[in-house]
């Protein structure tokens, strides 16, 4: 695994990051029913919890809001993105440079790539000089690894979520993020096929506590490294509640029924 020295992002050797991209990604109807957390103010503010060891944003709310919570956040720069009326082949447009994101005094960088698209040799271009950039800054960088395209025929296998996990070790990430591929042994695989790589598990969309932290709790008896979680605790009444509980879950060891 690569040293990542004394980088906040990790503690205990495991991290949590929240992700809230999902305002680029799919738009305020993710906001549904809890429409206070249109402000980012709000997600700012829960990334202040001690389980958050970095808050996943893009450009826009990283310029306007992290300036008065620099003290308390350590942020991830969200690269590149898409918004979700886009009805081409998936494509994650870059819109600010590492260097920019250094200069806002970020902590580590984050990277979409689909592989498996039309414009897979270029998502993979652009990602060769992102993380060298990331490199020259000394940021850690997250790959957000999800295949799609015509030959992913089912974009959770086995298989597929494995192939995704390898990759981020093959094409140089420090932290892998992958989506669940459906049981805790396939899980595992993954795990294994990206061998020092730190893989993350991608939150997915708003189960119930049990099943969530049930499926923390499987994906730590692993050997996942955390998670980058968005909407499983943002969308919630109370996150703060869910964050206490995955604080113990992923730093801790305890277990789903522990902290129930
Ligand atoms: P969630 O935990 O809410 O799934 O967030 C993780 C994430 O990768 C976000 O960073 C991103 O906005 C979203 O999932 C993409 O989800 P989808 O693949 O469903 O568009």
């Amino acid at each position: 695994m690569r040293p990542l020295g004394d980088s906040p992002l990790v503690r205990n050797d495991k991290t949590l990051v929240l992700a809230h991209d999902h305002g680029v990604e799919h738009g305020p109807k993710q906001f549904s029913g809890v429409e206070d957390r249109l402000d980012p103010n709000h997600v700012f503010e829960m990334a202040t919890h001690d389980a958050v060891t970095a808050l996943a944003v893009g450009k826009g709310l990283t310029e306007t809001y992290y300036p008065s919570y620099k003290d308390d956040v350590n942020l991830l720069a969200k690269l590149n993105g898409g918004s979700d009326l886009w009805m081409g082949d998936p494509y994650s447009a870059h819109n600010w440079s590492v260097d920019y994101a250094a200069e806002l005094d970020v902590d580590a960088i984050g990277y979409t790539i689909y592989p498996g698209v039309n414009d897979e040799v270029e998502m993979f271009e652009a990602f060769g000089e992102v993380q060298e950039n990331a490199r020259d800054h000394d940021l850690p960088i997250a790959m957000w690894a999800y295949p799609r395209g015509q030959a992913v025929k089912e974009h959770r296998s086995k298989e597929i979520i494995a192939y995704a996990a390898r990759l981020g070790l093959e094409l140089g990430s420090d932290f892998t993020k992958v989506k669940y591929p459906r049981s805790k042994e396939n899980m595992a695989y993954a795990v294994q096929s990206a061998a020092d790589n730190r893989v993350l598990l991608s939150g997915g969309s708003k189960t119930s506590d049990r099943e969530f932290l049930e499926l923390v709790e499987d994906c730590m008896d692993v050997g996942v490294a955390g998670l980058a979680v968005g909407r499983n605790v943002w969308q919630r009444e109370n996150p703060y509640e869910m964050l206490d509980m995955l604080e113990e879950v992923v730093f801790e060891g305890a277990s789903a029924d522990d902290v129930l």
